[in-house]
Order: C-alpha cells, then structure tokens, then sequence
C-alpha cells in the first residue's frame, strides 16, 4: 500500500494522483481547512465596510502586492428563504452560471477530479481599461456537518491552478484568486415535525470571501471601483437567482 512517506517520496513535489485521491486532493484539504479558519475570524483592524444594503455588508482591506491592488474582501449576507445547500449548489454547478453570472464571456469545465471538484476555463468581460482577463481554477463543493442536532456548513472554494489545457496566451493576462462561499443554514421556530419546515422557516448565513490578484498591473482607483461596485452586484444578483429558481421547489437540506 502507499503511505505518505511514499507519497512524498515518489511524488518529488509535484501532484501525483493516489489510491483515489485526484492530484489536488491535498491542495483542496488545506485550503478549504484555511477558509473555515479564516472566515471565523473577527473583523477588525484595517477592514473598512465599503457598502451596506438590507443585510448583506461588504468589508475590503486595502493591500497592495508590488503596487498591485489584492485587496482582501468578505461579505457577509443574510438570505431568506433558502438553504445553505441550494446557495452552494448553484454557485457551484457548470449548468446555471451562465444565467446569473454578468461578469464572464465564457465558461468550460476542462476537467473533473472528483464527483465534486472540477476544473474551470473563464474568459472574464474586459471590465478594466486594460487587458482582458481569464482565470483556470478548481472548484470544490463541501459539505461539513458539524452535530447531529445542527444544519451542515455548506461550502465552495475557487482556487487557481495551472492546467495543460489552458495555456497562458500573451498578451492574454490570467486573474489568481482564492474564493469561497461559505453557507450555513438557520431554522426559525423548527415545527415538531423537520416535514412541516416551510421555506419562510429557513434563512442562510452566508460569508464570501474573495482574494484576486489582477494578475499585473492595473490604475489601483480603477481595480477598487470596480470591487465596490461588482462584488454587491453580483450577490444580489445571484441570490435572488437562487430565490427565484427554489421558491416552488421542494427545500434542499
Ligand atoms: O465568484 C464569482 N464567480 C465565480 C464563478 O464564475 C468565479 C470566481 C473567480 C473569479 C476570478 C478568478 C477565479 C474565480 O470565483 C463572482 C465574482 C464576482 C466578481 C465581481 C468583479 C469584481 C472585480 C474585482 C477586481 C479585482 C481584480
């Protein structure tokens, strides 16, 4: 059998697939583990809350990385009327993005690692006044329970990785990133019976949290607009996508 010592040393570093664990396996571990620590932490010195609307609240860091703009953010948002699962469930799945995305030209899946991780091919709207952007990243969907009594966290994690089929094109420019939605789902007043909960019953907390690297130069005004403006949007946007396409559906625990 092969142990992790063998792993390691037939491995040489590079990401090698074993007894039915894809390549990245162990990539995907550490940084799922990251953002459940992550999102725990407190908010505080240096976050600034750059936009408040109904109960969804946007915090930003600035930072910048060889004057570049990598400004940390996370958001945080209340949603009525849906679980944890469904959010993720349609942030996740290939099929729906394309219906509330506004961001992207394009989308593929040019490869599965797993039954819930996929490799993504995008091509980004040229938002900026520069280059325009793609992006080649893993996408996992989890699901962590953490009692018996408790609803499960429901997880995504977008994380960028080279891959032969996506070659970096210059003048083509490639966004890293690291991005997780991260779900837990609330039951108000549960009913004797978990049959009788009613989508007026359930309300999911949910935590985005985005690190982009505009992977190369770009007016720092300009990337920090953009944010402001396009991180609101696009979860407004998608949620009520994710309202509208479960209110006569039967709940998705
Ligand atoms: O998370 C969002 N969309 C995901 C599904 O399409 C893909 C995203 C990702 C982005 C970039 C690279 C890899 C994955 O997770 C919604 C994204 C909304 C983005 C709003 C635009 C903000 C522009 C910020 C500029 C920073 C450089």
């Amino acid at each position: 059998t092969i142990n992790e010592a063998t792993f390691a040393a037939t491995s040489n570093g590079e990401n090698i697939s074993v007894k039915g664990k894809h390549r990245l396996a162990n990539d995907v571990e550490r940084v799922v583990q990251e953002h459940l620590t992550y999102v725990r932490e407190e908010m505080c010195d240096g976050w600034d809350l750059i936009h408040e609307e109904g109960k969804m609240k946007v915090y930003r860091r600035e930072v910048e990385e060889n004057g570049i703009v990598v400004d940390p953010l996370k958001i945080f948002h209340s949603i009525q009327g849906v679980t944890g699962h469904e959010i993720c469930h349609y942030f996740w799945e290939y099929q729906y993005r394309m219906e509330w995305e506004t961001t992207l030209d394009s989308t593929k899946i040019i490869e599965a690692l797993d039954q819930d991780t996929v490799i993504f091919f995008q091509m980004h709207k040229r938002v900026w006044p520069t280059a325009q952007r793609d992006s080649c990243f893993w996408s996992h969907i989890r699901c962590i329970s953490n009692s018996e009594e408790d609803q499960p966290t429901w997880l995504v994690v977008n994380y960028t990785t080279p891959h032969p089929l996506a070659p970096i094109k210059p003048p083509q420019v490639r966004l890293i990133a690291n991005v997780a939605m991260i779900c837990e789902t609330i039951i108000n007043e549960p009913p004797l019976n978990p049959k009788d909960i009613k989508r007026e019953n359930i309300q999911c907390k949910l935590a985005y949290v985005a690190f982009v690297n505009p992977g190369g130069w770009v007016p720092s005004a300009a990337v920090r607009n953009v944010a402001k403006r396009e991180y609101p949007r696009f979860l407004r946007r998608f949620t009520s996508y994710v309202i509208e396409q479960t209110r006569d559906k039967p709940i998705l625990f």
